[in-house]
């Protein structure tokens, strides 16, 4: 006996069933909490999965994580230690992000909060602007998301630069690693984070890091996007950052507590963007298609797409 589990508790996991059952009318297609015969899970899907859940199957061959992060799989600390993790890598996601990052680099580079407040007020506003080639935009974490985003970045004729741990190779963009952090913050106008989150880029885009950011742009102090994790940020650095200036402004997507609460000052910032994590959604039906997929190479004993590398943390 084989069987597949969901477990999503924050996501309709109805909508998901019904996606599986498309793809794989033949397989026996389950839903934590009632998983019914526990022994016959050996495949799992999940999304921000509860601690412990994953270890309650003792036959467990492989955990699918639904998005492209997997902090929240590898935040249990009793998952089993053997089990392979593969994490979502597909086009409609990666196409989903990169309208949200060059959305956004948009927004800021054309002023549309400015253009916004005068049509309120009904004033006439025709300030002058600049080009995108006046801007230089550096992503940390060139992985399959950062990669893209700075392709079609490059696209629309904004400077990128890239940094990751191991240097990257992109059809013109100036790749940095690691060690060159400092250099790359101090030639970065716009600021762009898609990192995963891990212990090491545990709140990475704190005050001192902003600080080391190019001032030399058109609006003479640098913008950040966050659309990796909340862990990255430290929110009351960015808020200081945002009233002394330090930061011209900023777009975040993901926070430390989802949904952000009611209480944040993030909330009343006049220079900040929110988005609900909704920077790039997941299809069900395409994701489906994809996690059988590598439910049938593990059948098969073929190499799985997108493995997880648990030291890495990513
Ligand atoms: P990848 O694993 O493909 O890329 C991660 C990148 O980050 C790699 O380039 C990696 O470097 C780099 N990196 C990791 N740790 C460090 C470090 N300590 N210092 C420097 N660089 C580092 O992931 P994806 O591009 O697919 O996704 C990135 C993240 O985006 C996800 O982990 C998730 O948190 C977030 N995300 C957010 C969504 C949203 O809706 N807001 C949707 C989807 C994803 P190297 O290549 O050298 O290993
Ligand atoms: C993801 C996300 O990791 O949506 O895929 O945050």
């Amino acid at each position: 006996m084989s069987a597949f589990v969901f477990v999503l508790p924050t996501w309709p996991t109805d909508v998901w069933m019904a996606a599986m059952k498309k793809v794989a009318p033949a397989m026996d297609v389950r839903a934590w909490p009632n998983a019914g015969r526990i022994k016959d899970i050996t495949y799992a899907a999940a999304w921000l999965p509860p601690a412990d859940v994953m270890k309650s199957f003792p036959n467990l061959k492989l955990i699918c994580s639904l998005g492209a992060g997997v902090d929240a799989i590898l935040g249990d600390p009793t998952l089993p230690p053997d089990v392979p993790i593969v994490r979502v890598n597909d086009p409609d996601l990666t196409n989903r992000m990169s309208e949200y990052i060059v959305l956004h680099v948009l927004l800021h580079h054309r002023q549309q909060a400015r253009i916004a407040a005068n049509q309120k007020l009904g004033v006439w506003d025709s300030f002058s602007t600049h080009a995108a080639s006046a801007l230089t935009v550096g992503i940390m974490g060139m992985g399959v998301l950062g990669a893209d985003a700075a392709h079609k970045l490059r696209m629309m004729g904004f400077k990128v630069l890239g940094w990751s741990r191991t240097r990257k190779v992109v059809d013109g963009v100036e790749c940095f690693t690691e060690v060159e952090l400092d250099e790359f913050l101090a030639r970065t106008d716009i600021l762009v984070s898609l990192l995963p989150a891990t212990s090491e880029t545990d709140g990475i885009l704190n005050r001192a890091l902003l600080q080391k950011l190019s001032r030399r742009g058109p609006f003479g102090a640098p913008i950040l996007i966050n659309a990796g994790r909340g862990r990255q940020q430290k929110e009351d650095d960015i808020v200081t950052c945002l009233n002394n200036g330090e930061l011209y402004a900023a777009t975040l997507d993901v926070f430390r507590k989802e949904p952000l609460p009611s209480s944040s000052p993030l909330w009343s910032q006049p220079k900040l963007t929110i988005t609900p994590h909704a920077a790039a959604d997941s299809d069900p039906e395409t994701i489906c298609r994809y996690v059988f997929e590598q439910i049938q190479r593990h059948q098969q004993g073929q190499e799985l797409h997108n493995l997880v590398n648990r030291q890495r943390g990513y």
